[in-house]
């Protein structure tokens, strides 16, 4: 019996990679059995493990990257095969508010699990999620594994110091332990803080006030001429999964290989709603509009007191060498997310 311990279980990526593996226990004939970690709150939102919460080789457990203790114990208790780290603070945005708070959690974190397992599992295989953010201020495009590191936030700092710890236990230890750098991928389980997610649930919105003639309160942005490599996460799952089955611990870069603004994305959300517009104006008067109508408009509070303006990725070497192919394209997410959405709305 093969057993993956997975952090993060609520968020985006843990939720999908556990339904990814559930999905295919049939091509484990020894058994695959999957731990869902989450960590203790008052007010628990299981929406994203709904569709799996009950599946037999499904085990919810409770467990903090900030407790020590609470890994120690999940890792001596179930013996993981595979221990996929997903959970972290992963908000880019509120990073300056809170920077002890995210090193806690994405650095030190890290090594908490590294330790529990060297103590305990070490022939357990690690992979922690590292990120485009790590690049910062990018000096080429597109970026690859071999981008320096110039984090622009306390995220991506955070982000940078775990990708060293990673290298650092698997070099002293002869751990199989990998990080690799995601670019930015969403998806329907996306938080709704990110601006994909905070886009489509506004552009559903809108469309249903607009359909039944009320008032609206137009989508507010920060610098919607941010360019970001979005891929959908249901691809990413599936190549960390194939790079934790490598034969040696590897580092990839997964990314979609194309880049796109803020701004498109909003012009494609509100088209595959069904609403027409186009932007116009300039700096903070920049608007999205529909004839006299604001559909969407900039307000300075979303604004970063640092930005990563441009991110691009080449993922080239993770598909060559892991076989591994992104399936759903930058119109097919934007499209996915928003029928979901007003689906949710129309319910
Ligand atoms: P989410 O924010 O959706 O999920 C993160 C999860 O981590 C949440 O469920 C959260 O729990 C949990 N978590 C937060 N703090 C702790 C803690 N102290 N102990 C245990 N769990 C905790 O992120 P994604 O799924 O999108 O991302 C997964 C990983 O990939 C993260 O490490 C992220 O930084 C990284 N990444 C993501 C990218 C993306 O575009 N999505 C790109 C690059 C990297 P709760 O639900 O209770 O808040
Ligand atoms: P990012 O994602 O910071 O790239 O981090 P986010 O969706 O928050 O921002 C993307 C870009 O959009 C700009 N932006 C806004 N962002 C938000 N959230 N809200 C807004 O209103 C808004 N207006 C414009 C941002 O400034 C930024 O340029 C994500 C997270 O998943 C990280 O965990 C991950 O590591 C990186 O992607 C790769």
């Amino acid at each position: 019996m093969k057993k993956v311990l997975i952090t993060g279980i609520l968020g985006q990526d843990g939720a999908n990679m556990a339904e990814y593996l559930l999905d295919n226990v049939a091509l484990y004939p020894e058994g695959l059995e999957v731990y869902g970690m989450m960590r203790r709150t008052s007010n628990v939102n299981k929406s994203n493990i709904k569709a799996f919460e009950n599946d037999p080789y499904f085990n919810l457990v409770y467990g903090d990257l900030t407790d020590g203790v609470s890994l120690d114990k999940l890792v001596k208790e179930i013996r993981p095969d595979y221990f996929i780290n997903f959970g972290a603070n992963s908000f880019v945005g509120c990073s300056w508010d809170m920077p002890l708070q995210v090193f806690d959690t994405n650095t030190l974190g890290v090594i908490r699990c590294l330790e529990a397992l060297r103590k305990f599992k070490p022939d357990c295989r690690f992979y922690s999620a590292g990120s485009s953010e790590e690049l910062g201020d990018v000096q080429y495009s597109p970026q690859d594994i071999n981008h320096p590191i110039r984090a622009r936030s306390p995220y991506g700092a955070s982000k940078a110091a775990s990708r060293h710890l990673v290298k650092v236990y698997r070099e002293s230890y002869d751990m199989f332990a990998i990080h690799s750098i995601l670019f930015n991928h969403e998806g329907v389980r996306r938080g709704e803080e990110f601006v994909t997610r905070k886009i489509s649930k506004a552009v559903a919105r809108i469309k249903l006030s607009i359909e039944k003639a009320q008032k609206f309160k137009p989508l507010q942005l920060g610098n919607v001429n941010a360019k970001r490599d979005w891929s959908d996460s249901q691809d990413f799952v599936r190549a960390v999964w194939l790079m934790l089955n490598q034969e040696e611990p590897k580092e990839y870069v997964l990314s979609s290989n194309e880049t796109h603004s803020v701004k498109e994305f909003v012009s494609l959300a509100f088209k595959y709603a069904g609403v027409n517009g186009s932007w116009s104006g300039k700096g903070m008067d920049e608007k999205f509009k529909f004839l006299d109508t604001v559909l969407a408009e900039i307000n300075k509070d979303f604004f970063r007191p640092a930005e990563v303006n441009l991110l691009y990725g080449d993922s080239t070497p993770a598909r060559e060498e892991l076989g591994w192919k992104p399936e759903i394209s930058f119109d097919k997410l934007v499209q996915r997310m928003v029928h979901h959405d007003l689906d949710l709305l129309n319910k």
